[in-house]
This record gives C-alpha cells, structure tokens and sequence, in this order.
C-alpha cells in the first residue's frame, strides 16, 4: 500500500465514524412533552454523544417567547452528553426549551420541545 492510499483509507474511516456521531437528544428533564406539579430549578438535556461546550446553546422561553432560564448554560463536568441551564422561578404555564449542539465531530444538531408546569 502506498502513501496516497493510507491517506485515502484513514480518511473514508473517518468520514465513516463521523456519520454515526451526531449529538441526538436521548431524554430530558423535565421530560419531553411532560407536566410538573412545579417550576424545575433547571433543565438538563441528556445527547447520545459529547458535546463541544464553547459551541452548544440551551435556551428556555414562556409562551410569550421570554427567555427564564438564567443565561448559564453549560456541561456537566463530569458528563460532556448532559447539558444543562438553570431557571428562574416560573409561573404555571408553558415553556419551550431550545438547543443547538455541536458534538465532538463537529455535527450541528438542534430541536426544540415544550413542558407544562402546574395544572
Ligand atoms: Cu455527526
């Protein structure tokens, strides 16, 4: 094997690895879509792969699109999948929970989904 060829196989095993190594969110607390008795102290996102920090947003807003959370959002430091901001104290009501995520490979992910706190 020459060297051009090296080359060209350790980058399709890259490519190859990359494909497989987008950051999905795996679950949420509070949960997806779920109704708490009452306003969580912070929202902790759990992704199926590490995230690079400097990179990755969290954001939370109410229903008439002001931000609650408090601006903070980092890594876990002992976990670089959990991601996580702190909110302030909220009223019953719903709130939409936004991330855009840069994994390790560089793969951009985002979505955005809705709890209920209080009846
Ligand atoms: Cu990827």
């Amino acid at each position: 094997m020459n060297l051009r060829s090296l080359f060209v196989a350790g980058y399709i095993a890259l490519a190859a690895a990359g494909a497989h190594a987008h950051a999905l969110l795996d679950h949420a607390e509070p949960r997806v879509g779920s109704q708490v008795p009452s306003a969580p102290a912070e929202v902790r996102l759990w992704f199926s792969e590490p995230l690079e920090g400097a990179f990755s947003t969290l954001t939370v807003t109410d229903a008439s699109g002001r931000r609650v959370d408090r601006g903070d959002a980092q890594l876990d430091p002992s976990n670089k999948a959990l991601l996580r901001v702190s909110l302030q104290a909220v009223a019953p009501g719903a709130y939409s929970v936004h991330w855009r995520v840069v994994s390790v490979d560089t793969h951009v992910t985002q979505g955005d989904f809705v709890f209920r706190v209080g009846g």
